[in-house]
């Protein structure tokens, strides 16, 4: 450009590297979203295959970085899982987006950003139990691979446009912007990118969640059991009569699920054992053929989360198959220094109970191979889980379990305990109005009706207070101690404005407190409340 170009259009002209700029960011944060879809398309075909931004997610939930800590308590459930994974994307698009102005610059060294950028996601899908390192690398360099590429073809479809800008400034001396059908076919290009970014995501991530449906054990299956349990029939489930009502076996698919696994780990039962060591007479180890050949028994078991809110969902009832924990304990051998069992899962994952919970001959922990007469769903713990009725999941309910370690309490704390919650955890005595939930009700016959639980102490008494005044519901036959009841109240509903509450009380006699508390420490506390308007 000469020297006698005026101060108004040098303004001009230094305006066109500050947008080639903001071109060049969003070349590399459309190329980011490239390679993070890439990988995940390569993981949704290559089973082993592992999603960089769930390798990446994981990585920040194992090392629960201290500042976040207010952040992640709570036990990881669909939505926690989905904003971390989103976090974990925006953050990758940004950082590609950086490299992208590097690249524009000296586009060795937007290279050098993407391959530590796939370095990274790499070495984070080598703490995944399921992803098969060589098919990782190959699907890591394939990805940072495509991502480099797209970035190559936006970033050259800017510097035509503006050499095209220099030749007009010259020729015209007032071109500065880059052209109307550049910048068009520019943007058509990065907009493409983005929206096969997100296509092939979704369907990548789709076809993950595919292999992870269907258990894959290619071990023999689980045998029926000696010991069963009476089928619940349609007059013994209030659900049946009342819309709304939970029914009493909740189904697979419909119940809650809480882990800290991103991406659902796969366990063949043909490799699988069992591992029980520590404070034992003699360390043992089963394989998944020696386990289910001990003898097979059923039990329904209320299980619940610790961060179910009151009135929340996180809880559920289920058939369970599988073979006596104690039985299982008892072929090492416990000894009497040992006060803590420890359940550590494929994942790594930990749970720690008092060997004096599961030792108790009033209830039965199992180790669960089936659940509501199927294999356990890969989600819940495929092949094998414990269930310890009276506990909240975080210290007992181990799903992909694979060792049993016997210690003691002092000696070692589960996942959870360090990130503050409780190190013993018995689930509180609760109830949740199911319907009407809130809202606008017809006046005259109204059934309130919800479920109480307190595992294992059983349910004495529901009771619904309408406006203050409380009234005894009727229950529906309680399987067990262990499992949560239906509870139902008739109400004549009048028109106007009404509060209606309930509580519980457990097998020891102890009704549920008004005070309500927040889920941390130990679990939640409190009445549930629903408001209707009647009319
Ligand atoms: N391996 C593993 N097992 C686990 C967890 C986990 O994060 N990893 N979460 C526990 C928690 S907090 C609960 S509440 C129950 C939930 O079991 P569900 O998902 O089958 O309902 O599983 C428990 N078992
Ligand atoms: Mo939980």
């Amino acid at each position: 450009m000469s020297t006698t170009t005026s101060p108004v259009s040098g303004s001009r002209s230094r305006s066109l590297p500050d947008r080639a700029d903001a071109w060049a960011t969003v070349a590399g944060a459309a190329a980011a979203a490239g390679a993070l879809s890439a990988s995940e398309l390569l993981a949704g075909i290559l089973p082993g295959g592992s999603s960089l931004v769930a390798a990446v997610g994981q990585v920040v939930i194992d090392l629960q970085p201290p500042g976040a800590k207010d952040f992640m308590v709570g036990l990881f459930g669909t939505n926690d899982k989905l904003a971390l994974e989103l976090f974990v994307l925006a953050v990758g698009v940004v950082v590609g987006g950086a490299l992208g102005l590097l690249a524009r610059r000296r586009f060795e060294l937007g290279t050098a950003g993407f391959v530590a950028f796939g370095s990274i996601g790499f070495l984070a899908s080598l703490g995944e139990p399921v992803a098969n390192p060589a098919i990782t690398v190959v699907s890591a360099v394939v990805s940072v691979g495509a991502g480099l590429w797209i970035l190559g073809w936006l970033l050259g479809s800017i510097a035509s446009a503006a050499r095209g800008t220099a030749v007009g400034a010259v020729s015209s001396g007032r071109i500065t912007r880059m052209p109307d059908w550049s910048r068009r076919s520019f943007l058509i290009r990065a907009g493409g990118v983005g929206v096969g970014a997100v296509a092939a995501g979704v369907m990548g991530r789709g076809l993950i969640e595919r292999q992870r449906v269907a258990p894959v054990g290619s071990g023999p299956a689980v045998p029926p059991a000696s010991e069963t349990v009476p089928a619940i029939l349609p007059e013994g489930d209030l659900s049946s009569s009342i819309p709304g009502l939970t029914p009493i076996v909740m189904p697979n698919d419909r119940f809650y699920r809480i882990d800290t696994a991103l991406i659902t780990p796969l366990v063949d039962t043909a490799g699988w054992s069992l591992r029980i060591h520590g404070l034992v007479d003699r360390e043992t180890t089963l394989t998944w053929e020696e386990l289910i050949g001990l003898p097979m028994f059923e039990q329904y078991v209320t299980i619940s989360c610790v961060s179910n809110e009151v009135g929340g969902q996180l809880v559920g009832n289920a058939k369970w198959t599988g073979v006596r924990l104690r039985e299982v304990l008892d072929l090492a051998g416990v000894q009497p220094l040992a006060t803590q069992l420890v359940g550590r899962s494929a994942d790594g994952w930990t749970a720690g109970m008092p060997t004096a919970w599961v030792l108790d001959a009033a209830r039965d922990p199992m180790i669960a191979l089936k659940m509501n007469d199927e294999a356990l769903p890969p989600a819940h713990g495929y092949p094998a889980r414990l269930i310890v009725p009276g506990l909240y999941g975080y210290v007992s309910a181990t799903k992909w379990l694979q060792e049993l370690e016997l210690t003691t309490l002092e000696s070692f704390d589960g996942y959870w305990v360090p990130l503050g919650w409780a190190k013993e955890a018995p689930i509180l005595t609760q109830s949740r109005i199911d319907t009407p939930r809130g809202g606008r009700v017809g006046a005259g016959r109204v059934p309130v009706a919800g479920i109480a639980w307190a595992p294992d102490r059983g349910i004495a008494r529901v009771e619904v207070a309408v406006d203050g005044v409380w009234q005894e519901a009727r229950l529906s036959s309680p399987i067990s101690d262990a499992t949560w009841v239906q509870w139902v109240y008739d109400w004549t509903a009048t028109p106007g404005q009404h509060v209606i509450q309930v509580r519980a009380t457990d097998g020891t006699g102890e009704t549920q407190t008004d005070l309500r508390s927040r889920p941390a420490p130990d679990g939640a506390r409190g009445w549930d409340t629903v408001s209707v308007e009647v009319g």
